[in-house]
C-alpha cells in the first residue's frame, strides 16, 4: 500500500474516534440549536412583504362612479391590471393589496392556473353596491380559495392573515368582477419562498 494511503487511513479513524465521542455530550446541552435562529430570523421580517395594487389610485375613482357609469365600468379597461404582476414575499409575511374602485379580490392555492377559475353561471353571485344590485357580475368559486376581500367601492387596503401564504409555491390572485378577470386578465401572482 502507497504511504499517503496508509496516514490517511489513519486519521478517518481517528476523525471517527473523536466525532463519536463527542456527540452524546453534545445531545443533551444543545437540543434543537438550529431552530433558534431560525425564529430569530423570521421575526425580524416585516409583516408585510410586499405591495400590490389593484387598478390605478388616479382612475376608477369613486367620485366617477354612478349607476349609470357601472355598465360602462363593465367593459374593462387596460386600467382594471394589477401591479405589479408578481410579487415575493418570505414565509410568515403577507401582502398588502391597495384596492381602488371597484375590485374584489380572491386569493388561490399555489397550483390554481387562471384556467381553472369557473366563470360559468353557477359560479357567478351578485354584488350589492351603493348603486344597488347587480346580478352575476362576481366570480364565486370556492374551490382552492384561501381569502377573499371586501368589495373596494372607496380606497381600501386589504391585508389578509399571514397563515394565508403558510407554505411555498404561486399563490394565485384574482378580481373577482368577472368583467375585469376574463377581458382583462386582472389577476397576478404571490411568490411565496
Ligand atoms: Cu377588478
Amino acid at each position: 500500500m502507497h504511504p499517503y494511503s496508509i496516514r490517511r487511513s489513519a486519521t478517518l479513524v481517528l476523525l471517527a474516534a473523536v466525532v463519536g465521542c463527542a456527540a452524546p455530550a453534545d445531545a443533551p446541552t444543545a437540543p434543537a440549536p438550529s431552530a433558534t435562529p431560525a425564529r430569530s430570523a423570521s421575526a425580524a421580517l416585516p409583516l408585510v412583504g410586499a405591495t400590490m395594487r389593484f387598478g390605478r389610485p388616479d382612475m376608477n375613482a369613486f367620485a366617477q362612479m354612478s349607476p349609470s357609469a357601472m355598465p360602462h365600468t363593465q367593459a374593462g379597461h387596460a386600467v382594471d391590471r394589477v401591479f405589479p404582476g408578481t410579487v415575493v414575499i418570505a414565509r410568515g409575511q403577507t401582502v398588502a393589496f391597495e384596492s381602488f374602485p371597484v375590485h374584489q379580490i380572491a386569493v388561490y392555492a399555489p397550483g390554481t392556473r387562471p384556467a381553472d377559475i369557473r366563470v360559468d353561471a353557477e359560479h357567478l353571485a351578485d354584488a350589492e353596491t351603493p348603486w344597488g344590485t347587480f346580478p352575476d357580475v362576481l366570480i364565486d368559486d370556492p374551490a382552492n380559495r384561501l381569502a377573499l376581500s371586501p368589495i373596494s367601492f372607496e380606497r381600501m387596503t386589504w391585508t389578509p392573515d399571514a397563515a394565508t401564504f403558510d407554505r411555498p409555491g404561486r399563490y394565485l390572485v384574482i378580481c373577482t368582477l368577472v368583467f375585469h378577470f376574463v377581458p382583462t386578465n386582472m389577476y397576478g401572482w404571490v411568490e411565496v419562498r
